[in-house]
C-alpha cells in the first residue's frame, strides 16, 4: 500500500482559510467540500483531515495524523508529543493578561491572590511559576473576556489581536504572556516515506514563503550607475544587466526583500534608477 502523509488543518476558523491557501500555493490540488471530514490531495499522496484547532496536537501525538497547522498558543498549551516544523506567518496573535481598566496595575507582583480567567491554563501556571507570583487560576473555555465584568475572575489571561475586544468589555492588557502564529507540527515519529513527504512539503512551503518576501525589481540605469545600484540590490547571486537600445544605458533586474523595498527605492533613485518596475514572485527557490 503507498504510503500517505496525513495532515490536520482546522475545519472551520480562524486559521482555516490561510492554510487552506498555503497548502493549494505548495502545489497540493484537492477540493474541499463544506461538511467534509477528509480530502484526498489529487497529485500527491497526501490527506487532509478537518479536525478543531484544540485537538490537533492529540491527534499527531495519537499519530491518527502526521503532521498539522495549529496556533502555537494551542501547540504550547496541550504539551503533546509534537516537533515544531515551522513558523508559518500567518494568524499572528498574542496571549496576553489583561484586567479591568479602573485598576491599578505596578507589575507582575500586583496579580498575587488575584484569580484569573482562561482557556489556557497550563500557559498561565508556567508564567505565573516563572515569575514567581501566586493567583488562582479559573480554567473556561469561551467567552473569558466577560468574566471579571460577571464577578468570575479578577483578571483574564486571552488571545489578543487588534485589542478591540479588550476595550470594549472594558479591560487593558497588562502582560503579554506569549507571541504565536499558526505553525506546522509533525510528529517525532514518522517513518522515511513519510518523513521524506513532510520534507518535499516544507521546501514547497519555504519557497512560498520566501517568494512572499521578496519581489523582483526591474529598472533602467545609466551604464556608470550600475556598480552602485548592484550595491543596492544585489539580488540572488548578483543583478541581470542586459543593455537598453539607447547607447549607455541598461535593464538591470534583481530581487529585492519586501521589507527593504521603501528604503531602497530612494537609494536606486538617486543613484539614477528610472522606470523601477515591482513584480510579485510566485515560488523562490535559492
Ligand atoms: O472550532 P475550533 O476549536 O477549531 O476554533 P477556535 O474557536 O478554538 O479557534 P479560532 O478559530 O477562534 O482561532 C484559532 C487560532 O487563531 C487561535 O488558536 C490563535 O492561534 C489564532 N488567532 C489569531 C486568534 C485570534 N487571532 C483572535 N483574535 N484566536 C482567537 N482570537 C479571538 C480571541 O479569543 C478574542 O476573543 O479574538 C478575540 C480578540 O481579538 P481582538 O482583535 O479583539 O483583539
Ligand atoms: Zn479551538
Amino acid at each position: 500500500m503507498e504510503t500517505v502523509l496525513r495532515i490536520a488543518i482546522q475545519k472551520s476558523g480562524r486559521l482555516q482559510e490561510d492554510s487552506l491557501k498555503l497548502l493549494k500555493e505548495s502545489g497540493l490540488h484537492f477540493s474541499n467540500g463544506r461538511d467534509q471530514l477528509k480530502a484526498q490531495v489529487r497529485n500527491l499522496p497526501i490527506e487532509l483531515l478537518f479536525l478543531r484547532d484544540d485537538d490537533i496536537p492529540q491527534y499527531v501525538e495519537d499519530q491518527v495524523a502526521d503532521a498539522g497547522i495549529v496556533g502555537e498558543n494551542v501547540w504550547i498549551e496541550k504539551q503533546k508529543d509534537n516537533q515544531l516544523i515551522k513558523r508559518l506567518d500567518f494568524a499572528k496573535c498574542r496571549l496576553s493578561i489583561a484586567i479591568p481598566r479602573s485598576e491599578n496595575y505596578t507589575g507582575i507582583a500586583s496579580l498575587a491572590g488575584k484569580n484569573i480567567a482562561t482557556s489556557y491554563p497550563t500557559i498561565v501556571k508556567q508564567f505565573l511559576k516563572k515569575h514567581q507570583v501566586q493567583a488562582g487560576i479559573h480554567e473556561i473555555s469561551g467567552s473569558v473576556e466577560i468574566a471579571p465584568g460577571i464577578g468570575l475572575a479578577d483578571a483574564i489571561c486571552d488571545i489578543v489581536s487588534t485589542g478591540s475586544t479588550l476595550l470594549s468589555n472594558g479591560l487593558k492588557e497588562v502582560e503579554v504572556v506569549l507571541q504565536s502564529e499558526a505553525i506546522l507540527i509533525a510528529s517525532p515519529i514518522l517513518t522515511s516515506e513519510k518523513q521524506t513527504l513532510l520534507d518535499q512539503l516544507l521546501f514547497r512551503i519555504q519557497a512560498v514563503q520566501l517568494a512572499k518576501n521578496n519581489k523582483y525589481i526591474l529598472l533602467n540605469c545609466p551604464n556608470d550607475a550600475i556598480e552602485k545600484i548592484t550595491n543596492v540590490i544585489p539580488g540572488m547571486k548578483s543583478p541581470t544587466i542586459l543593455p537598453l537600445g539607447r547607447p549607455g544605458w541598461s535593464s538591470l533586474h534583481s530581487v529585492v526583500d519586501e521589507n527593504d523595498f521603501w528604503g531602497k527605492i530612494g537609494q536606486l533613485k538617486s543613484h539614477g534608477a528610472e522606470g523601477i518596475l515591482v513584480i510579485p514572485i510566485e515560488k523562490m527557490i535559492l
